[in-house]
């Protein structure tokens, strides 16, 4: 489990990024749909995952199952140095100072109504301001509005232009007095813009406001170091990033984490329990009510391993590629529209066709064998701003092809000749 530090980060030399190589590892692309070899193009929602990361979970149950701080016994000993090793390796990831600022919870989903309740909620007075973007997914929409019923604060949204981009001469003005809190996406999930989030922080910590940054989409494809960012939280998922489903991480500050009220009451949180009060445990065993999901936990730490050792600038630059070659290509389809054309942008190509639902355009890709998503992709304001009803998205990752971006185009293509006729 202890990966070197070289291999998180991109400074060592680099050999060509090989996605045929790649492709071996994940058993799952090895298979057909409706007759045609399965392209996956849906990573957006969910990766898939290697070889490693499924064996990792399956010695877990075949050989260590036990559980975890508590146990005397072998197993339980072994489980729990896989656990904390897999919180290591998270760490040394996203360049944590400490691994102890590395919380366990479900998903991004999960992490972002943490920091809503634990430390928006008590700290907030009405008329206090949570300010977010038009583009946020719904899970880093709902829980603000949830926190604002419950405080009396208000919810403020930064706008982007029609390219898919903040908006930030306007961001600097609803930055105000009554700002407590920033939350922004990294990498937009229906955009794929990359925001600028060291200057949104930077802003931010100006005026001493801290700010969330939701990396569920951005942590497969950037090299993300918490510490240079200067985040005060940053949220991703395990399931995008080639790790299983039912575990994600929140990073936190440690003094923030530390002033935090607990999110969830019960076992492994706490000290020492009487009828009358109890004593929390330290950070992040605080954050952790119950049994975790330890398996999930090992096996995320593995696909971090796993992706880590590619290097995440030469992962994103080679998904790059295959964004441009894409993008490129459907410039040629009549009456297909980029939805998100910003210019920092990675690993995600939404787009709308006049006359074609984007349901339609999946369901016929599907027949072709190629997965994408279409709709609202949970973000329903974001569709509004562009007065659409959704759009159909490509989304790649380490083990996609050009031929896999030349079946998505031939597809569409299709799709175009089925609503000509
Ligand atoms: N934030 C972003 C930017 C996302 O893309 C998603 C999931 C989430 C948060 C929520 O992650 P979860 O793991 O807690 O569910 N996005 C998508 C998507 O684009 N298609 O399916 C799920």
């Amino acid at each position: 489990m202890i990966v070197p530090n070289y291999l998180m980060h991109s400074d060592a030399a680099r050999h060509e990024f090989d996605a045929y190589r790649v492709r071996r590892d994940f058993p799952i692309l090895n298979q057909t749909v409706h007759g045609h070899p399965l392209v996956y193009l849906d990573n957006g929602a969910t990766s898939q995952k290697p070889q490693c990361v499924i064996d990792a979970v399956n010695d877990y149950y075949c050989w260590n199952n036990a559980n975890v701080h508590r146990g005397v016994h072998t197993l339980s000993e072994r489980a729990t140095h896989a656990y904390e090793q897999a919180r290591e390796v998270v760490g040394r990831f996203i360049n944590a100072s400490h691994h102890h600022e590395i919380i366990f919870v479900r998903g991004t989903t999960e992490a972002i109504n943490l920091v809503a309740q634990s430390y928006a909620r008590p700290r907030l007075r009405p008329g206090d301001e949570i300010l977010i973007t038009e583009m946020e997914h719904h899970s880093n929409i709902v829980p603000w509005q949830i926190v604002c019923q419950q405080t009396g604060a208000r919810l403020r949204v930064v706008p982007i232009n029609d390219a898919g981009e903040l908006q930030l001469d306007k961001y600097a003005e609803l930055l105000g007095s009554r700002t407590r809190l920033v939350g922004v996406v990294h990498l937009s999930n229906s955009l794929g813009t990359i925001n600028p989030v060291r200057e949104i922080i930077d802003a931010a910590h100006a005026r001493g406001i801290p700010v969330l940054v939701d990396g569920a989409q951005a942590v497969p494809h950037i090299p993300v170091d918490v510490q240079a960012l200067g985040c005060d939280f940053y949220a991703f998922s395990g399931h995008k990033i080639y790790g299983p489903t039912g575990i994600g991480i929140l990073y936190g500050k440690p003094d923030l984490l530390e002033a935090m009220e607990p999110y969830q009451g019960g076992g492994e949180m706490i000290r020492r329990v009487t009828f009358e009060e109890s004593l929390y445990n330290v950070v992040p065993y605080k954050f952790e009510a119950g049994t975790p999901n330890i398996a999930g936990a090992i096996g995320l730490g593995t696909a971090l391993e796993y992706l880590a050792q590619f290097g995440l600038e030469a992962v994103g630059e080679y998904e790059d590629a295959l964004l441009a070659r894409a993008t490129e290509a459907v410039s040629d389809i009549s009456g297909l529209r980029i939805i998100g054309t910003a210019a920092q942008k990675g690993g995600i190509l939404s787009f709308v066709m006049d006359g074609v639902h984007p349901h339609d355009i999946g369901t016929i890709l599907d027949t072709e064998g190629v997965a994408i998503r279409a709709g609202h992709h949970c973000t329903m304001p974001l569709m509004t701003r562009y007065g659409i009803p959704g759009t159909a998205r490509a989304s790649f990752a380490i083990y996609n092809t050009k031929e896999d971006v030349d079946a998505l185009i031939r597809g569409i293509e299709k799709a175009r000749e089925v609503f000509d006729r």
